[in-house]
């Protein structure tokens, strides 16, 4: 089996005013995902350009700085098999109106400047974000999810015959 995966998440100001925390946490906690780092922040101009690079230039690009440091985010670092891939699945395209129903941002979000959740979209990608809002300190994998322990009491179950 592959090694798990981390990926970067992030609820953007308009998922945080909206109150819709607890709603998208929940998403990635029900499919089995571990969340390894969580903080409330609020973005600077300086981070936001580091993490939106890539997108410097472009006809969107100071809109999207003005959004991403309009309120606090939630910035978060998710854990499980095929995390990168399978947390983009469950965000949903990047227009909510292409959005498969049943995702993030089409079942939240109705244009795509306002797709409240941001998720990265390679493991380089997600190497690269979590470096820019974590330090490895600030990330915990020293305890067990649910599907850990379910399978370590599985483990000694069966060892004792029962
Ligand atoms: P995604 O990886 O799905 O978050 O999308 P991108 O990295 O391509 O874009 C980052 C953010 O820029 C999007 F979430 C929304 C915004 N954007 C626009 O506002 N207009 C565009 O044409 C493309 C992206």
């Amino acid at each position: 089996m592959k090694p798990e995966e981390r990926t970067f998440v992030a609820i953007k100001p308009d998922g945080v005013k909206r109150g819709l925390i607890g709603k998208i946490i929940e998403r990635f906690e029900n499919k089995g995902f571990k969340i390894v780092g969580m903080k409330l922040l609020q973005v600077t101009p300086e981070l936001a350009a580091k993490h939106y690079e890539e997108h410097q230039g472009k006809s969107f690009y100071k809109r999207l700085i003005y959004y991403i440091t309009s309120a606090p985010i939630v910035a978060m670092v998710i854990q499980g098999y095929n995390a990168v891939e399978s947390v983009r699945h469950i965000v949903g395209a990047t227009s909510p109106l292409n959005a498969d129903v049943g995702t993030i941002r089409a079942d939240f979000a109705q244009i795509m400047e306002y797709n409240v959740v941001h998720a990265s979209d390679s493991i380089t990608s997600a190497e690269r974000e979590i470096g820019i809002y974590f330090k490895p300190e600030e990330i915990y994998d020293n305890w067990q999810s649910m599907q850990e322990l379910i399978a370590y009491d599985e483990e000694r179950y069966n060892q004792q015959g029962l």
